[in-house]
């Protein structure tokens, strides 16, 4: 296909006359032919990854690399005076996801079209995504983040289901998504979408709207606020609304290529991506009855075709849903779960596996564990948390369900893309076949102590660094020095991941500073962080980091070596600029939270040394790089499992005891930050952390700010720092996506 001849038809100009808007928009059309030209179908059996959220960020560059047309693309364009990363800046990005859970099924989608496997994703069309973070008298500010115009990556299809709640019947429409495999074939994700949604009943300047009229606001925005009842009933109604049409799409898809349905399992496979799509459960096997099967055996095909991942152990994501919710959204399901609940009672005595609990609560997770074949969690760690701690009820009656899946990343999106110049000095080195099979980073290890080399990994983190800088000055207005250390802290805003603590560490550096103790090298504390909107705390410590950022950013004793920088509306496009220019980053949650943690293996991969607890994969990353090129501090795991089981953390006592750690949580509401920021959030969190800490902040911030104090002191050996960033690389191979989904494959899908 001829992007000339595109362009033309399109705006009768040439390339060098139009707009990078119209170029974007021929390079769609260009890019969506040829990803259709590769689709193929793949054999009788199919895998169905059903997932609230897929974080796919831009798709322009992704997919012109996927295809391998992306450097013909840019010297065409260069040739005609214009530039692909500025024409990258015109394709909005979708924000249908929130963290790492629905980037890593936007991962594993590449990986599937990379390994030419039979498997579509399943998911819903958010209007207006998550939200757009804004930052308004430092306070984190909502408004809808619109991404669909009059063309986009999504292709309306023919596929309408009618989907029925209790009172009322919605028409489902299917719009697809190429997912492009590289040098592979191409799969799609498809969208479903309320045809009655009206985006006009909300309003540009934040993202309140009427909850009930389900018709108008079903799939308008990721995650509602669900803080009261009617956003928790909304929750319900979009969750059915995926699951029903995902899985008539399954069931239609397995007749046409020759199912009977009493082989489902043998044409479909299904993965539940966390609890929000369990429904699919119960609602197989009520769409199976329709179709003539008994209950006895279509309980047992829905077990034989469905698999369940768990991506958290924290006890306010495992979703339980009251059953008169259900009742009434759903009222169809709760005959189904009812006979589903009554058969585990009649088995086990243990209420601990039940359904249903004694308040009437539907465990979601129960229902995938019960009647599904495999549970997996998602990091070595996480995975023996679950068997041995969280789940264990379940692992005594199910061990063979149980299964460990570490997660990964794709290499095409966060090494390819996002670091070019780094992708480029690798090829180099070892040639281009770490692009196919990522254990080859491995090679690089024969280069550790080549300073010609190490000379040069050097200069490519100053470039990205300068990028960045050029990148904040640009989009956000920020001026931060390149020839500072980038210590770089971005996820969802959490408690357990503990950004509080890194702030904290900032306020004890500001005061070093004052005192004189300045650091060899100046600093940039960098976060990126959207909080739910309705997590109080979360945006609590938002408003601290941007109150810190103006205090300290403008105190001219200070800035020279320290500045703290909060990006705003933190999104895939933000991380793959940031991921490249990190000298350190921050993986710092409580030990046993992080179920696995992304950002560890994209920075990693990008030489960039983490500074962290044994938690999620950073087990996995220490045990590869040896101790010499990580930083690890704090408490472990099973000790923090204790502390809760023995309920003998207290706050107060760290902080009465250390006369730095008083003075540091003081601050919070000293008059200086007391002058710029608000009272009331301030308090809120000084007091959280005195008298609650419920992650146990203060439990491990002295040994964090020693072991940060290390890292930035072995910084200034540039060579020995060099050595460290190549052995991440050389080691990141592992964390490649394609190592994952082969071992689901191999494992628990069976294509
Ligand atoms: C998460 C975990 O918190 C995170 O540790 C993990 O890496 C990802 C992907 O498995 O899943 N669970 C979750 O609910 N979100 C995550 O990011 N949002």
């Amino acid at each position: 296909m001829d992007l000339q001849e595109i362009v033309k038809n399109r705006c009768n100009k040439e390339i060098k006359d139009c707009s990078n808007k119209e170029l974007y928009f021929a390079l769609l059309e260009m890019t969506k032919g040829l990803a259709k030209a590769k689709e193929s179908e793949q054999g009788k059996k199919k895998l169905y990854y059903i997932s609230a959220e897929f974080l796919i960020g831009k798709l322009l560059s992704n997919n012109l690399i996927n295809l391998g047309i992306y450097d013909d693309v840019k010297t065409l364009l260069a040739e005609n005076g214009k530039n692909l990363s500025e024409i990258e800046e015109a394709e909005p990005e979708p924000s249908l996801g929130n963290g790492g859970l629905g980037r890593l099924a936007a991962c594993f989608l590449d990986s599937i079209a990379t390994l030419g496997l039979h498997g579509d994703g399943v998911g819903l069309n958010y209007h207006y995504g998550l939200f757009k973070q804004v930052f308004v008298n430092n306070l984190q500010h909502e408004t809808p983040n619109p991404w669909m115009e009059k063309e986009s990556w999504l292709t309306k299809t023919d596929v309408v289901y009618p989907i029925s709640f209790g009172g009322f019947t919605l028409n489902s429409r299917m719009y697809d998504i190429d997912v492009t495999g590289y040098d592979n074939r191409t799969t799609k994700l498809h969208l479903f979408d309320v045809e009655t949604v009206d985006e006009s009943i909300v309003s540009n300047d934040n993202i309140s709207f009427d909850k009930e009229d389900i018709a108008k606001n079903l799939t308008l925005f990721l995650y509602p606020d669900d803080s009261d009842e009617k956003g928790r009933m909304l929750r319900v109604y979009q969750q059915y609304f995926m699951v029903s049409s995902g899985a008539r799409l399954i069931l239609d898809e397995a007749v046409k290529r020759g199912s009977n349905l009493h082989d489902l399992f043998d044409y479909a496979v299904i993965q539940i991506n966390d609890t929000h799509p369990t429904m699919v459960i119960p609602e197989l096997i009520r769409l199976l009855m329709e179709r003539g099967i008994l209950i006895d055996e279509a309980i047992e095909i829905v077990t034989k075709t469905c698999a369940y991942t768990n991506h958290t152990i924290l006890a306010e994501a495992l979703e339980k849903w009251p059953v008169y919710y259900l009742e009434k959204a759903v009222p169809q399901l709760m005959p189904i779960i009812y006979e589903l609940n009554s058969r585990v009672m009649n088995k086990y005595k243990d209420k601990s596996v039940y359904i249903i609990d004694d308040e009437k609560r539907v465990h979601m997770a129960h229902i995938d564990i019960h009647y599904g074949f495999s549970v997996n969690g998602v990091a070595y760690l996480h995975t023996e948390i679950l068997k041995n701690a969280e789940l264990h009820n379940f692992y005594q009656i199910y061990p063979e369900k149980f299964n460990n899946k570490t997660n990964g990343i794709t290499f095409r999106r966060w090494l390819l893309h996002c670091n070019p110049e780094l992708a480029a000095l690798i090829e180099e080195l070892i040639g281009a076949g770490f692009k196919k099979d990522a254990m080859e980073l491995e090679k690089l290890a024969s280069y550790t102590k080549d300073e010609a080399v190490l000379n040069r990994l050097l200069g490519v983190k100053a470039d990205c660094k300068l990028e960045l800088k050029n990148y904040l000055k640009r989009t956000q207005g920020i001026d931060i020095d390149e020839n500072s250390i980038f210590d770089i802290q971005i996820k969802r805003l959490h408690e357990y991941k503990r950004q509080q603590m890194n702030a904290l560490y900032v306020i004890m550096k500001y005061f070093e500073i004052k005192e004189g103790k300045k650091p060899q090298t100046p600093i940039t504390v960098l976060f990126g962080a959207k909080a739910a909107p309705a997590y109080i705390i979360a945006k609590d410590i938002i408003h601290l980091i941007l109150c810190l950022q103006q205090l300290i950013n403008n105190d001219p004793e200070v800035s020279p070596y320290l500045k703290v920088v909060m990006v705003e509306n933190y999104n895939v496009t933000l991380a793959e600029k940031l991921i490249p220019a990190a000298d350190i980053h921050e993986q710092i949650s409580l030990a046993s939270k992080e179920a696995s943690g992304t950002s560890n293996m994209k920075f990693m991969l990008n030489g960039a040394v983490a500074l962290g607890t044994m938690d999620g994969a950073n087990v996995e990353i220490a045990d590869l790089v040896g101790k010499e090129n990580i930083y690890i501090f704090g408490e472990s795991s099973d000790q923090i499992i204790e502390h809760y089981a023995k309920a003998d953390y207290v706050s107060k006592k760290f902080y009465e005891e250390d006369e730095t750690i008083k003075r540091a949580v003081d601050f919070i509401v000293s008059d200086e930050l007391l002058a710029i920021g608000q009272r009331e959030n301030l308090e809120r969190l000084y007091n959280e952390l005195l008298n609650k800490d419920w992650f146990m902040t203060l439990l491990d911030l002295k040994s964090y700010k020693a072991e940060k104090e290390q890292a930035l002191k072995d910084y200034e050996d540039r060579k020995a720092w060099a050595e460290k960033m190549l052995v991440n690389i050389s080691k990141a191979g592992f964390f490649s996506s394609d190592r994952t989904i082969a071992q689901y494959n191999e494992d628990i899908w069976k294509l």
